[in-house]
């Protein structure tokens, strides 16, 4: 899709800290932290939201999640949680038109944050 930034992200036209990828998705840091390490986990495939998944998009884009979560936990023992959420549709708040999974690491000290997921 043209004009959409998830999919240059994805093809490398436009840049971001990616921590993981293979041939069905890009985990990246989401442009505005929730909490340190706020990472959205991305099909490369454009689709726009849970509607428009097929069982086996779905099952190659899902299963990595347990992954990416494990592997930014064991990024920091200070991560002791977090919140995995999906905006399907602009009623829901999402805002990219590009389906995409938001991992939230929660932290041992997440007052420091003041950020309480679902806030904004
Ligand atoms: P949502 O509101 O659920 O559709 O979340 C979209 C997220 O995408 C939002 O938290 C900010 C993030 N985002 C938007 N533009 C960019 C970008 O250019 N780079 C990165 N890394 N994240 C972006």
């Amino acid at each position: 899709m043209d004009d959409c930034i998830f999919c240059k992200i994805i093809n490398n036209e436009i840049p971001s800290t990616t921590i993981y990828e293979d041939d069905d998705i890009k985990a990246f840091f989401d442009i505005s932290q929730v909490t340190p390490g706020h990472t959205l986990v991305v099909p490369k495939k454009h689709v726009k939201d849970i509607f428009e998944y097929d069982e086996d998009l779905a099952q190659r884009v899902f299963k990595k999640v347990p992954m990416i979560a494990r592997a930014i936990k064991e990024s920091n023992p200070d991560i002791i949680g977090m919140n995995i959420c999906q905006n399907n549709g602009e009623i829901a708040y999402q805002s990219v038109m590009h389906s995409h999974i938001h991992l939230v690491p929660r932290y041992s000290k997440d007052d420091d944050f003041s950020m309480h997921w679902g806030d904004n």
